[in-house]
Order: C-alpha cells, then structure tokens, then sequence
C-alpha cells in the first residue's frame, strides 16, 4: 500500500467547541501527515458545490445550513491507505453508531452535526482536495 491523501473538515460545531488542537493531535498520533491546512467560512455556493452529491436528498438543506453556521478548518491528511484509515478513525456518519475512541464518538453532537468530513473515495479525495486547495497550498512528499 502507498501513501494517500484525504481531504478532512473540521466541521463549525468542532471548531466552536474549540479542539482544533486536540484534532490535530489525534490525526498526528494516529499517523497522518498534515500536508495543506486553512480555515474558511464557507458560502452556501461552496458548500452546496462541495457536497452536490446530495443534491435533492432530504436533509441537504439543513446540511448547508449547519456547514455555513460557522468557520470550518480544512486540512489534506497524507499517510498510508489514508482514505480508510482515516474514515476508520472518524467513526461512523451517526455518532449514535460511532465506535468508543472514533473521532465522533468524542466531537460529534448528531448526525448532522458530526464534527468531522472525510473523503469516501480516492476519487473523492481527488476532487475534494482540488476543491478547496491550488497545488502550491499542498505540500505532499508524494507530488
Ligand atoms: P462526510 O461526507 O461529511 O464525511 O460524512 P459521511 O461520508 O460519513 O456521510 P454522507 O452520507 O456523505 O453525508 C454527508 C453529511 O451529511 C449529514 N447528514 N445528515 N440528517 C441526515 O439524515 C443526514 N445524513 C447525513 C452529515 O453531516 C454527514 O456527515
Ligand atoms: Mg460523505
């Protein structure tokens, strides 16, 4: 297996509880590199845009709201298998089913509010992290 990147958000309600620090800290120690990071407050053009996959479903609309009711931080994870390895570490999407030392299980406050956006797909960690990251803002030591 090489080493693979995974576009992660820490969502508004993590970053209000302020533990971007201890965040960081469990993708350090869980052996992620921190390749690219930044903090924005998304638009609804940007986080619709981000998340048109689920365009039309139900819960969309309550989905922008809550992503745009604050200042997210965004950051590239680079390590091995990174795109399960750190889907593994987030838990699941419903904190009520997320693991015991998941970060969910930890952050999240329910299933909308889930502290924490991690890539599903390689592909999807392609697009993502081009979404919010110009290559000069990723600094890989796998480019
Ligand atoms: P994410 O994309 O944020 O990493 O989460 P995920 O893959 O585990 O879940 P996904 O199915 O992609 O859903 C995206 C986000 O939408 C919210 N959600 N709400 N109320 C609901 O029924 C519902 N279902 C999903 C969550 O914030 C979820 O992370
Ligand atoms: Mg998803």
């Amino acid at each position: 297996m090489s080493a693979e990147r995974t576009l992660s958000i820490l969502k508004p309600n993590a970053v209000a509880k302020n533990v971007i620090g201890s965040i960081y800290a469990r993708f350090e120690n869980a052996g992620f590199t921190i390749v690219g990071a930044k903090m924005l407050h998304l638009t609804r053009e940007q986080a619709a845009g981000f998340y048109a996959e689920h365009d039309g479903k139900p819960f969309f609309n309550g989905l922008l709201d809550f992503m745009t009711s604050g200042p997210v931080v965004v950051q590239v994870l680079e390590g091995e298998n990174a795109v399960q390895r750190y889907r593994d570490l987030m838990g699941a999407t419903n904190p009520a089913n997320a693991l015991a030392g998941t970060l969910r299980a930890d952050y999240a406050d329910s299933l909308t509010e889930n502290a924490v956006h991690g890539s599903d797909s390689a592909a999807s960690a392609a697009r993502e992290i081009a979404y919010f990251f110009s290559e000069g803002e990723v600094h890989s030591r796998i480019r």
